[in-house]
């Protein structure tokens, strides 16, 4: 048996090559060993304001440019959360069993909470409940995510020994990891700020749908330093970046990097790799294009990978409704 990998993937904002070389490139590697589910997280977006037009254009956008990057339907399945009413219908019921005083803890709540004075809403405090719902409907054995996050799968675990410790074993309670990233990509006009959907300063950051000439113009502005070695060094955060991702694209070893760049300039480096991320992105760029001519082909991949997995969420619920008494 495989183990079953949940991830969740919030369709706010564009993919980057942080993303790409951070995450998605090792979902797609890992599609052999595991059983993959990818959930595009729109009910966990509109926690905070979007606009409607947007949202629903950027929700195919990601499930394109996975299928694009080589997600491929028969190993893994993609589909969209507000698909699956049963995420719904579960976060209500969890509501009823999650103590305030838990919730209340939550830290990226009252970071956001913060940042998005004015509008608040219920939906973005009870976040963490939707994520707990998103990751027990389906046996998750593991949930790999960020820092950030463990909070929250953590939560998730003690929403389900609890609910197995008042009703009897009922929900499987999931691992949480943290990959260890091969590259936490870096701002490239900013090296201390990593690279982000949420944080565009101009030329931060690369998006894999970047035209070859936006690419090379960003590179050519990244922020280095006034030293001239091309070294993987981490106490020169800028070129140090800018080698970890040619590192990434080309697969060559570290030494055999360095010894290529002895002795010759930033600007040529620059232009070199601009090349590397260019080429680097282009299968995956012709791929989407492709996948995307027929505008109704990626929702026929999502409608796939939703029909293989709903009778799995359809079964908890069930089990769930029963245990607690409804209908
Ligand atoms: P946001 O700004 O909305 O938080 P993000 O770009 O940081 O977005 P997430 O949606 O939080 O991205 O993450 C998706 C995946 O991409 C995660 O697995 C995360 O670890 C990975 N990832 C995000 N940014 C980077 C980065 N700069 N370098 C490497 N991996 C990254
Ligand atoms: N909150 C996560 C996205 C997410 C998720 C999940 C991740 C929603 N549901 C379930 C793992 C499992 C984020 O912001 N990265």
């Amino acid at each position: 048996m495989k183990k079953r990998v949940f991830s969740g993937i919030q369709p706010t904002g564009d993919i980057h090559i942080g993303n790409y070389l951070g995450a998605i490139r090792n979902w797609v590697l890992s599609q052999v060993e595991l059983d993959n589910i990818f959930c595009i997280v729109d009910l966990h977006a509109i926690t905070v304001s979007q606009d409607p037009g947007v949202l629903k254009v950027k929700i195919r956008e990601v499930a394109g440019l996975l299928f694009a990057a080589g997600i491929n339907t028969a190993e893994s399945a993609v589909f969209i959360q507000s698909h699956i009413p049963a995420h719904s219908e579960l976060t209500w019921i969890l509501n009823c069993f999650t103590p305030m005083g838990w919730m209340r803890r939550m830290t990226q709540f009252k970071e956001k909470s913060q940042r998005h004075k004015e509008e608040v809403s219920v939906g973005l405090f009870d976040y963490p409940v939707l994520m707990a719902a998103d990751i027990l409907l389906y046996d998750t054995d593991v949930v790999p995510v960020g820092e950030d996050q463990k909070q929250h799968v953590e939560l998730a675990r003690d929403i389900a020994q609890r609910f197995n410790f008042i009703f009897g074993e009922t929900l499987k309670v999931p691992e949480v990891t943290i990959p260890e990233v091969g590259a936490r990509i870096m701002g490239l006009d900013d090296p201390t700020q990593k690279m982000s959907k949420s944080e565009d300063g101009p030329g931060r950051v690369i998006y894999l749908l970047d035209s070859p000439d936006d690419i090379r113009s960003k590179i050519k502005r990244a922020t280095t330093d006034s030293r001239r070695e091309i070294r993987f060094d981490e106490s020169r955060p800028g070129i140090c970046n800018l080698l970890v991702i040619y590192e990434l694209f080309t697969g060559l070893g570290r030494t055999e990097i360095e010894a290529r760049w002895e002795g010759k300039g930033y600007g040529d480096f620059k232009r070199e790799l601009a090349e590397v991320v260019v080429e680097g992105l282009s299968p995956l760029q012709s791929r989407y294009r492709e996948l995307t001519a027929d505008s109704t082909y990626i929702d026929s991949l999502l409608a796939e990978g939703m029909r293989r997995i709903l009778p799995i969420a359809e079964k908890t619920l069930a089990a769930v409704k029963d245990k607690v008494g409804l209908g």
